[in-house]
């Protein structure tokens, strides 16, 4: 069966998937099982508000199932494939899809695999574990797990649940932003978010195009060493990383998607990167914050707001000089514990 395909019934129209009638997003559940995302708390943070020069607002998709934004998109399409036909899903990732799809498949009743690169924290694997999945390490980064998950879903009954390049996935990311329309007074000035594979970019600019903020920014933070969107906005085209050199590990693609390029062409995004360090500093200060824990991979997006990003922006031109709110996407992630931040500090040389 391999790979899954959008089934020939769905539409493609103005650059996103549409359910025909009696199918629904992924947002309002189908068929008695349901969606399998919540509703996201949208919070207001002085500390991050007072950093950034603007109301800030965050979409807390770290108290999501499984601990980030994953289960929208990817529990929206394992849905789909089991309702096509799928027994058994493979998933590569850095992690936190994998647990999102492990998470799904038990929701189902259907067996799930996933490949995680050797880079896949223990406590990861162990989690995935403890949900069901079996676990098979291959290669050092994403790109190498993922070669054998597209071999593994060649059996029969087998499909490939790809982290972040589908159009089910960015369907079902874009209810994050159909929830920001129901919970904000007006339309927010930037959406602030971290770029791994593109998956979260895609679904937000589908979703800010679908309620009608097709003008709202959005920009997209890397770490160096992950920066696949930026050094792909710099040639003009797709181009892969020579290898991953940054420790949000989960923001780690060698080749960013290309409907994430595409996005970045077609809609108002700046792309920005942030040193590891500056990552590492934005998720103590938001434990210390908002008390509240992430990946380095989120704390990419929080760093642009610490780090005056936003301020440099505005002065620049590149941002409107007033904003009156921004929401960052607390993007979240599992492969974090207290030991593993300060490993993180202590690698980097942080104090
Ligand atoms: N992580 C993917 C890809 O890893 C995964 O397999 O879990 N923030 C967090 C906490 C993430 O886990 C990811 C993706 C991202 C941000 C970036 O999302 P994307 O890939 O949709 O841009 C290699």
């Amino acid at each position: 069966m391999g790979r899954l395909r959008l089934p020939s019934s769905w539409l493609w129209a103005r650059g996103r998937a549409v359910a025909p009638r009696g199918q629904t997003d992924g947002s309002q559940g189908r068929g008695g099982s349901g969606r399998f995302h919540l509703v996201s708390p949208l919070l207001e943070s002085a500390a991050l508000s007072e950093a950034a020069g603007a109301k800030v607002y965050m979409k807390l998709e770290n108290v999501q199932p499984t601990g980030s934004f994953k289960i929208r998109g990817i529990g929206y399409l394992c849905q789909e494939a089991a309702r096509t036909g799928c027994r058994r899903f493979v998933c590569s990732s850095g992690g936190n899809a994998g647990l999102a799809a492990a998470y799904a498949a038990g929701k189902l009743g259907l067996p799930a695999t996933v490949v995680v690169p050797g880079s896949a924290g223990e406590a990861v694997r162990r989690r995935l574990r403890d949900l069901g999945a079996e676990v098979e390490v291959c290669g050092q980064v994403w790109d190498e797990a993922n070669r054998r998950a597209l071999e593994l879903a060649e059996a029969e009954g087998c499909m490939s649940i790809h982290p972040f390049d589908h159009p089910l996935i960015w369907q079902g990311h874009a209810s994050l932003v159909r929830e920001l329309r129901d919970s904000l007074e007006s339309k927010p000035d930037a959406v602030v978010l971290s770029v791994g594979g593109g998956g979260l970019l895609a679904g937000v600019v589908a979703g800010l195009r679908e309620v009608g903020w097709p003008d709202v920014p959005v920009l997209a933070a890397e770490t160096w060493g992950a920066h696949s969107l930026h050094a792909a906005l710099r040639a003009g085209r797709l181009v892969s990383l020579p290898r991953i050199a940054s420790v949000a590990k989960s923001l780690g693609a060698l080749t960013v998607s290309a409907r994430a390029l595409q996005c970045a062409r077609e809609h108002p995004v700046l792309s920005e990167v942030v040193e590891d360090a500056e990552a590492v500093r934005a998720v103590e200060r938001f434990l210390d914050d908002e008390r509240l824990l992430v990946e380095p991979a989120c704390g990419a997006a929080l760093a642009l707001l610490y780090a005056g990003r936003l301020r440099r922006l505005r002065g620049e031109g590149r941002l409107p000089p007033a904003l009156a709110s921004v929401v960052v996407v607390v993007c979240g992630g599992s492969d974090i514990h207290a030991a593993e931040l300060r490993a993180l500090k202590s690698r980097l040389g942080l104090p």
